[in-house]
């Protein structure tokens, strides 16, 4: 399982830079492995790959889309090419199951083929002028410089759903990843250097976000941010690029939770219930934090998914048996530790789990047992504060309307779900949830790329991610008038 560690470079105007400084990325199943070293960015770093992203704007925005796009579809080759490899590389620097690695680095294949397609649409509209002799129409025009600041959760995936749509649209881009996942960044961008994309138009820079992106946020020639992570940072993020006039999308927490009807399909719901909390180790901002359960078939129902959970395997993300891995890093395990406090304190009872996993083969590790706490109230904070690790709250509830106002009493609006086999009630929940998404009968994870993703209230700022509405985020509309009437005509005035 140790291999030499990668040496992670940044990656500017075309060129991989060696640093001065550089940090460690360790393998959270068993952090005596370094899985690569990475540079400490320091300011200048950062506003050498902006100026080099400037000037490779200023040709990039130029090449149609219709080729930029076919550099895109390379990048979804490639990846599938070399999707073992990552996969492997994903579930050893940050921990998921290999399963879910290649599903990450899937999730970044198809948003690449469907990005290369978008190089052929980008549609903007044509409409009739009020004047005679007037031509009217709009079209996306890209905004510049982006700066994409990602997670560890989804290492390939959401740097993915930002850079291909950026980029087909005719963006050139910073990447600033995650600490934790510093080798996948590297990967993706070796990749995005062999599928042909020209100096400048692609930069990588690693480091902590508080030198590195902040300095992004700051920086007067960076145009757009997007962002992934908590809603604090968000709300910073936010706060700052407002000051500096940027663009900014804001893809931020979630406290999802999953409704079980009382004429539910429960074994469907039970197996929608674990995969929704305890895939990703729970560390999915789409992942089932709350699980409501109606009153009539929570006894049963829960005696059934403390049977199942108890049967999940907790394991190295690299070991082929593994269902659930650990978490990225301490902090992360110190924060379940402290919630697991704060639901004691609180009342909760712990059904199973709850403590750090303790077993030999776990001591090098940052591994914390499926936890399932019942006797949850909605004002408690466990009911209501993001976790991001394998804790899940049981909520009781005695009807339909209760179960729609309990899911929403929340600061929060990314995903949910309700089980149910009445149709009316279906379609009602569609209507009254309060979240970007809505599942019917299945889990809260696992959207698709084709499709918007992102949410309301603190989960966001109004943007989306992925499908169409990506190209909202990415470009800017300009109208244009074409008068051919060889006059002046006044527009309001001339049409009466
Ligand atoms: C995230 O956790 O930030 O819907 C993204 C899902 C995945 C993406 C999760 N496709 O669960």
């Amino acid at each position: 399982m140790n291999s030499t560690p990668l040496t992670c470079r940044n990656y500017i105007d075309g060129n991989w830079i060696d640093a001065p400084t550089l940090k460690e990325s360790r393998n959270p199943a068993d952090w005596r492995e370094v899985v690569a070293t990475f540079p400490n960015s320091d300011v200048e770093d950062v506003n050498k790959a902006v100026a080099a992203a400037r000037r490779a704007y200023k040709t990039w925005r130029l090449v149609p889309a219709p080729v930029r796009s076919e550099m895109v579809h390379r990048v979804g080759e490639l990846l599938l090419e070399r999707k073992e490899e990552l996969a492997n590389l994903m579930s050893r620097e940050m921990g998921k199951p290999l399963t879910e690695s290649r599903g990450d680095v899937q999730e970044g294949v198809d948003c690449a083929f469907y990005y290369a397609g978008e190089g052929r649409r980008l549609f903007g509209q044509t409409t009739p002028s009020e004047l005679n002799n007037k031509f009217a129409m709009t079209v996306r025009v890209p905004l510049g410089v982006c700066a994409l600041i990602t997670p560890w959760n989804f290492p390939v995936a959401i740097p993915c759903w930002k850079a291909l749509p950026a980029l087909v649209c005719g963006n050139t881009i910073i990447l600033k990843p995650a600490q934790d996942t510093s080798a996948c960044a590297t990967i993706l961008t070796e990749i995005f250097h062999d599928a042909g994309l020209p100096p400048g138009v692609v930069n990588l820079v690693h480091g902590a976000g508080q030198v590195v992106g902040r300095e992004l946020l700051e920086h007067p020639d960076i145009d757009l941010v997007s962002f992934t992570g908590s809603s604090t940072t968000g709300a910073e993020i936010g706060a700052t690029c407002g000051r500096t006039h940027k663009r900014v999308c804001l893809e931020l927490g979630g406290k999802n939770a999953q409704i079980v009807m009382e004429d539910a399909d429960l074994e469907l719901a039970l197996e929608g219930a674990l995969w929704g909390a305890f895939g990703t180790t729970g560390q999915r901002c789409t992942a089932t934090s709350r699980l409501l359960l109606h009153r009539d078939i929570k006894a049963e129902f829960t005696a059934k998914l403390l049977e199942q959970t108890s049967k999940l395997r907790l394991g190295a993300g690299a070991d082929d048996q593994t269902q659930v891995g650990p978490l990225v890093n301490s902090a992360q395990l110190e924060r379940v530790k402290d919630y697991l406090e704060i639901a004691r304190s609180e009342g909760a009872k712990v059904l199973i789990g709850g403590e750090v996993a303790t077993e030999e083969k776990f001591k090098y590790g940052y591994f914390f047992q499926l936890t399932i706490l019942d006797e949850v109230t909605p004002t408690m904070r466990i009911a209501r504060e993001e976790i991001f690790g394998p804790v899940l709250a049981l909520i009781e509830i005695d009807s339909f309307e209760d179960a729609i106002a309990i899911l929403n009493d929340t600061a929060y609006g990314l995903s949910s779900s309700i089980y149910t086999r009445d149709v009316n009630r279906a379609f009602q929940a569609m209507r009254d949830i309060e979240a970007g998404i809505t599942y019917i009968n299945g889990p809260t994870i696992g959207a698709e790329v084709h499709l918007p993703f992102g949410g309301v209230k603190q989960t966001g700022n109004g943007h989306r991610e992925a499908g169409s509405a990506a190209l909202d985020v990415f470009t800017e509309w300009k109208t244009i008038y074409v008068d051919f009437s060889g006059r002046l005509q006044r527009a309001q005035i001339d049409n009466r």
